[in-house]
């Protein structure tokens, strides 16, 4: 799992309400419409109970430590959702017995390995990874104005690649999977047409190849420049919650308001969601 740094995510908290207007203008819904699609769930309802959410973010000094600003950053995110989010006074287990003691209705921490919210009254967890996944998954069904029967490329078949294209076959996509590892790519195939009837999943060998003839793709690999500007037409859309960006800058400037990224905002947003109304419903 890449490690975000302090430089990924110093420019969130200032301009939440700026990314979310960029969000519409890009596919239609503000940050919070975007991860209740992702949920499917009415966004009305959904700012109503975002209110009564009491969510503890607990800071970890496990492994490679605390992240400068990222604690205060998800709390601000969560704050900017509608949520009552406050940073832990303290780290590590001194925080979780805080959450629980003070009676949060949730906790968000991470170690090296997980992002989680936990639900501390149903015990539910939703994963970052999954999180991120479904939300820019839903962001691309709202790029392409309805992502049904449409060819979609997945490209990176890790735990963000797996639920995103897990979502998008969920939303009767063509999904076309590439990893540079084939067991990678077979793996999330097998999973997801065991449980979605969907149309035959196709796994992609060469990247320049599949992207010639892909309107629609969901980078979720950790490799910066995966899509370059030789690469990118004018009809194509991109969501990118891959970290750091798949997109090069060159190729995020040829697509400018055909392309969604950002490092934590989408997922945060989804694991709220989540929060409030339990486990992420699949359509069907
Ligand atoms: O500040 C802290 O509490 C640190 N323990 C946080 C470590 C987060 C490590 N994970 C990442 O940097 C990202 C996640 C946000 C999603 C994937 N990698």
């Amino acid at each position: 799992m890449t490690r975000l740094q302090p430089d990924d995510i110093c420019h969130i908290t200032p301009n939440l309400a700026g990314y979310s207007r960029e969000l519409e203008k890009k596919t239609g819904r503000s940050l919070l419409g975007i991860a209740c699609h992702a949920c499917n769930l009415d966004e009305g309802q959904c700012k109503a109970r975002m209110q009564d959410k009491q969510i503890c973010v607990v800071p970890v000094t496990a492994g490679l430590g605390i992240i400068s600003r990222f604690s205060d950053t998800v709390a601000a995110i969560l704050t900017f959702l509608g949520c009552r989010a406050k940073v832990a006074d303290q780290t590590d287990v001194s925080g979780v017995a805080q959450a629980f003691a003070s009676g949060y209705d949730a906790l968000m921490m991470a170690d090296d390995h997980r992002f989680v919210a936990i639900d501390l009254h149903t015990r539910q967890v939703t994963d970052n990874a999954d999180a991120a996944g479904r939300g820019f998954a839903a962001a691309l069904d709202l790029m392409a104005g309805g992502i049904r029967d449409r060819d979609v490329l997945v490209l990176g078949c890790g735990p963000v690649g797996a639920s995103g294209a897990a979502m998008l076959a969920s939303l009767d996509a063509r999904v076309a999977l590439l990893d540079k590892d084939r067991r990678a790519a077979e793996w999330v195939k097998e999973t997801v047409s065991g449980r979605y009837r969907t149309a035959d999943i196709i796994i992609e060998e060469d990247l320049e190849t599949a992207l010639s003839y892909h309107r629609f793709v969901l980078e979720a690999t950790p490799v910066p420049d995966t899509i370059t500007g030789t690469l990118v037409s004018p009809e194509m859309r991109v969501a990118a919650p891959g970290v750091p960006s798949g997109v090069s800058a060159e190729a995020a400037a040829m697509l400018g308001p055909h392309l969604v990224h950002d490092t934590l905002e989408i997922g945060v947003a989804v694991m709220a969601v989540s929060l409030v109304y339990g486990p992420i419903r699949i359509k069907r």
